[in-house]
């Protein structure tokens, strides 16, 4: 049967409908991982392999974080042996430069952590922008996020946020850990502090990111360029490593976490 002319109002029905069934469906999650970088995209493929509801809430409208931007716009990364195997797991070709060091396309990586992640069931949300957590005490604790569009945001009006509640939130955002940083500054009896990162010292830099991977307090964890914003720890500039050991860490973490308390 043929179909009649589709109308304006059946589009927005159309979108109305499914967008709000997902923020429906997603307003409670086992974890929420804000930043859809490396470090956040890996955490998403493990966790949600692992059968955990996983909503990753990213700003931009766009996957990759700083994958993209790459080495000043170059457009290649390094990546060193063990970490080279994540992204062998999820199909990313890779080329050996030197023994245990291989080189990647940025493109190529993006892409297929973003779809390996999501084939697994993680669910991505784009254009949302991570304003605050929710905490509850005895004992302090964080239990989700408030989040607002990113275009608001950028607009500079205010908008009280809508929440979403969450067994373990991960703030995978980046040189500036945002989360923590919220909230450290709106709740001190959460207990958290900010060191700030360090300057470049690639090679420890590499090994203390996933050493410090983990929980900061009850209900917030830590992973990539976050871990080094919070305790202190040197930059390692286009050598990505550590990110996929450190995104895989984490899952490793909350997965023990969670299941144990399940
Ligand atoms: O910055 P980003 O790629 O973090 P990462 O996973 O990886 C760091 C590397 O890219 C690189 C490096 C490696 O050697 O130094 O810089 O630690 O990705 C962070 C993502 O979080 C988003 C941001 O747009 C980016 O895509 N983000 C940051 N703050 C918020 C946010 C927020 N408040 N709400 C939502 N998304």
């Amino acid at each position: 049967m043929a179909k009649s002319p589709i109308t304006e109002s059946e589009i927005t029905r159309a979108i109305v409908r499914y967008a709000l069934k997902d923020l429906d469906e997603y307003s409670n999650v086992d974890v929420l991982i804000v930043g859809a970088g490396p470090s956040g995209m890996t955490a998403a493929y493990y966790l949600a392999k692992a059968g955990l509801k996983t909503l990753v809430i990213e700003r931009r409208f766009s996957f990759g974080g700083g994958i993209g931007g790459a080495a000043n716009h170059l457009p290649r990364i390094v990546v060193e042996y063990p970490a080279s195997e994540i992204l062998r797991e999820v199909g990313v070709r890779l080329v050996e430069y030197s023994d245990g060091l291989f080189v990647v396309d940025p493109a190529e990586m993006i892409a297929k952590l973003a779809t390996k992640s999501i084939d697994a069931g993680a669910k991505f949300l784009l254009g949302v922008h991570v304003d605050d957590v929710i905490y509850r005490d005895n004992p302090p604790r964080v239990a989700g996020v408030a989040i607002i569009w990113s275009t608001v945001q950028m607009a500079g009006i205010h908008t009280d946020p809508i929440f979403i509640e969450a067994r373990a939130v991960v703030d995978a955002t980046g040189h500036d850990a945002e989360v923590a940083a919220v909230a450290s500054r709106k709740t001190p009896e959460l207990g958290i502090v900010l060191r700030g990162e360090k300057s470049a010292f690639a090679s420890t830099a590499e090994d203390l990111v996933v050493k410090y991977t983990g929980k900061v307090v009850e209900g917030l964890y830590v992973t990539g360029m976050a871990v080094a914003a919070v305790y202190g720890l040197p930059r390692m500039g286009p050598i990505f490593g550590s990110m996929l050991l450190s995104g895989r860490r984490v899952a490793e973490l909350i997965i023990n976490d969670l299941k144990g308390s399940a």
